[in-house]
């Protein structure tokens, strides 16, 4: 097995139209969850930037929160290209070194390979000991259509330095008006990551929370773990949507397997909401929350351009975990200056080619906006390989 081949081996049980219908009940009840709580409307700022109180106070209350049309549909169009090229330049599969026209792949000469497969329809990381285990109990994974592919792309990285596009909507100044106001003004980036769930094939996320650092620090509290925003490029519908448990983001630990062999073995958690957006929509999903999104046995492609930001001092003397736990690195001081001077450089991109939207100040680059301007030698410099040095906790 190869370092980007997610194997799973135990035998499909269900048809994905099986699948798929047999969600129909589970789905009308996470909707009909999901209206009573809400939770969701324009992304607002005061007169001052910051996220508006209520808005705030509904995100801490039950951890997550849907900004409509946060995105216009002309930068959507411009992401979608772009992730699409990505698409189409990725390998043919796990071991492969051309994409399907023949050409090299996208990424060959990157420290860190862009992309990640899985099985269609299966979840490649459910109890498996992967990414600290934290994916305790796995998925249903349906049989998919015979005519299915033998590995599908699950996940793409490197959307700063791959996406001209993915580097300006990182400089986004109301999302990073946003982060500033939940992380606070020296907030720092967490990763980026690409979550690509094609129609009938895209994999399962099991159940999880996204922390693995601070369940047992003494100063834990339900915002050290940071959050992600998930920028949809593509319709997220109920039958292929991220799902939330609200307001598990304030319990600590959970034990996702007691919690399934509670319902009876069954993947359907109850009190579960979908995440349902149109293209242009932005989530924000604290990493805390018990969440995860199921096979897409549906016919609706999503991809979820995912970003996170923490506190400063969540990250700041703590070790390297996750995607980047391979390296034996401490996020000293350095490390998270040259990760943060990406979000220095993505507002300048952004800058130009939006002169007329006001650029957010990001303060722990105060008084050095002219030497992280947009240019080939500080992309090469700053952008690439930059998720080499993503502050993941
Ligand atoms: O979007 C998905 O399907 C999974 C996202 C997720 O698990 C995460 O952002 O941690």
């Amino acid at each position: 097995m190869t370092d980007n081949t997610m194997q799973v081996d135990s035998p499909p049980p269900l048809s994905r139209a099986a699948h798929n219908a047999g969600m129909a009940a589970y789905r009308t009840q996470g909707q009909r969850l999901a209206a009573e709580i809400g939770n969701r409307g324009p992304l607002r700022l005061t007169d001052d930037g910051a996220l508006h109180p209520d808005i705030q106070a509904a995100y801490w209350r039950h951890g997550y929160y849907i900004f409509e049309g946060v995105i216009d549909a002309a930068e959507i169009a411009a992401l979608r290209a772009d992730a699409q090229n990505m698409l189409a330049r990725a390998p043919t599969g796990p071991d492969a070194k051309v994409d399907a026209q023949g050409r090299p792949a996208l990424g060959l000469d990157y420290a860190r390979m862009p992309y990640r497969f899985t099985r269609p329809l299966a979840d490649p990381w459910g109890g498996t000991q992967l990414l600290g285990g934290r994916h305790p109990a796995q998925m249903a994974q349906p049989r998919p259509d015979a005519d299915a592919p033998e590995h599908v792309v699950f996940l793409m990285y490197s959307m700063c330095q791959s996406m001209p596009s993915g580097l300006r909507l990182y400089g986004h100044p109301k999302l990073l008006a946003a982060a500033q106001s939940i992380d606070g003004t020296d907030f720092v980036p967490f990763n980026d990551a690409i979550f690509v769930k094609q129609p009938g094939l895209g994999g399962a996320v099991a159940w999880h929370q996204d922390g693995v650092t601070h369940w047992q620090s003494p100063n834990w509290d339900e915002g050290i773990h940071g959050f992600n925003f998930q920028v949809q490029l593509y319709p997220a519908t109920v039958g292929n949507c991220l799902w939330v448990i609200p307001g598990s983001h304030k319990l600590g630990k959970a034990d996702i397997k007691g919690m399934v062999s509670a319902n009876g073995g069954s993947e359907q958690l109850p009190g579960a909401v979908p995440l349902v957006c149109v293209a242009g929509d932005v989530t924000m999903v604290n990493r805390q929350m018990v969440h995860g999104s199921f096979a897409n046995s549906s016919e609706d492609l999503r991809i979820s351009l995912t970003f996170g930001f923490h506190r400063r001092k969540s990250v700041l003397g703590q070790k390297a975990a996750l995607s980047v736990e391979d390296s034996p690195a401490i996020y000293d001081e350095q490390r998270v200056f040259d990760r943060s001077a990406v979000i220095q450089v993505a507002i300048d991109a952004r800058h130009r080619a939006f002169p007329n939207e006001p650029a957010f100040a990001y303060r722990p680059f105060a008084g050095l906006e002219d030497e992280f301007r947009f240019s080939p030698e500080i992309f090469d410099r700053v952008i690439r390989d930059y998720n080499t040095k993503d502050l993941a906790i």
